[in-house]
């Protein structure tokens, strides 16, 4: 707990370019949340270079991502907004966490399996503990909740197994977190292969519909989104595509399955196809635009990264310097 709130982490890697899945699965969520909570979201850095990046372009990327955590909604003065790399308590404690998981559990990952299937040329050990770093991020704050995509709960449910076992063997250290879905928009599929989550690292840009695509692009990616042949609108499993739209446009909009499916019943695919384009859009705008300005204020985002860079030391250093202590090591002369 601060302050009688209970607390939220997450975080996002600054690789690719944001899509819908990225802001209905967790960015939406986060602006939610931001006033029930005490919120840690980090852009995390750290992560991104278990695939290897271009150091310019990760920097820019990260830059981008932290403006468009602003744009999307979050209140830098409310929320501890920062980058990973700025606050060391994440890689000290990861290593920690380390000695206190088993090669079989981190084996059992399928983003790991995913993953090395895409990047064969380079499984790097720190694609292989990177559920360790996201457990140490969770856990240095102390986290009640986490919100994320589907995804990402098999990394949550490791987070825990690893808290409870050092708790189990120390005591009370961490608060063991909790996943958070949200109601519509926890796995947003691809607008080619209904099958697939949309992925920022999707090679064909037709897939995902990306936060920077002007109204244009979107309204056109969903005209061409793969569907069926069936001709009705209706939320089922033989409809993946469709029920990718509806999925899309409850999320949007806030309706429920029925009054999409009422909204619809009779109307071809082309309408509604063109209605859930123009719900994203309009939702979308907003964000471009608040983003186009934040991004020339240059002065105002280095003073975010510098204030909540400390408030998030400070936490993080309260559980390293009681973690460091449990397992034996030295106290500080001062
Ligand atoms: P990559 O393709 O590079 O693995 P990604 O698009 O999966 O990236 P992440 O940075 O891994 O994005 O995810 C950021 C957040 O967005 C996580 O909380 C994740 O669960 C969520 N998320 C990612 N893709 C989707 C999706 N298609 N639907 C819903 N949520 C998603
Ligand atoms: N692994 C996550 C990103 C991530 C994260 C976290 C999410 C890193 N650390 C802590 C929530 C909490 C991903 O790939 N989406």
């Amino acid at each position: 707990m601060i302050d009688d709130k209970k607390i939220l982490f997450s975080g996002m890697q600054a690789t690719g370019s944001l899509t819908l899945g990225n802001y209905l699965g967790a960015l939406k969520n986060w602006v939610t949340l931001s006033d029930e909570y005490e919120c840690f979201y980090s852009v995390v850095d750290l992560h991104s270079i278990t695939v290897r990046q271009d150091p310019a372009e990760l920097r820019k990327k990260a830059r981008n991502l932290m403006t468009l955590y602003i744009a999307a909604g979050l209140d830098p003065v409310k929320n501890c907004i920062y980058y990973q790399s700025h606050v060391s308590g994440h890689a000290e404690l990861a290593w920690i966490l380390n000695c206190f998981t088993y090669m079989g559990e981190l084996n059992r990952m399928t983003q790991f399996k995913d993953k090395s299937a895409k990047h064969a040329d380079n499984i790097n050990a720190g694609l292989f503990t990177y559920p360790v770093l996201m457990a140490a991020d969770i856990l240095l704050y102390q986290a009640d909740v986490v919100p994320v995509g589907k995804d990402q709960l098999q990394h949550i449910e490791i987070t825990r197994d690893i808290a409870t076992r050092f708790n189990s063997i120390y005591g009370d250290v961490f608060t063991i977190p909790e996943p958070y879905l949200g109601k519509a928009g926890a796995k947003i599929m691809s607008l080619q292969d209904p099958t697939k989550k949309m992925s920022k690292s999707d090679e064909n840009p037709n897939a995902s519909i990306y936060l920077t695509d002007d109204r244009d692009t979107i309204i056109r990616k969903f005209k061409r989104a793969v569907t069926d042949s069936l001709g009705c609108i209706k939320y089922n499993e033989e409809q993946p595509g469709i029920s990718n739209l509806i999925d899309i446009y409850r999320a949007c909009t806030g309706m429920t399955v029925e009054e999409i499916e009422k909204e619809f019943d009779g109307k071809g695919y082309g309408d509604f196809k063109l209605a859930v384009g123009e719900c994203v859009a309009d939702m979308l705008t907003p964000v471009q635009t608040r983003f186009d300005e934040l991004s020339k204020d240059k002065a105002y985002i280095d003073g975010i990264i510098k204030e909540n860079a400390e408030k998030a030391g400070y936490y993080a250093n309260k559980t390293l310097r009681k973690v460091q202590k449990k397992v034996g090591f030295p106290e500080r002369v001062r």
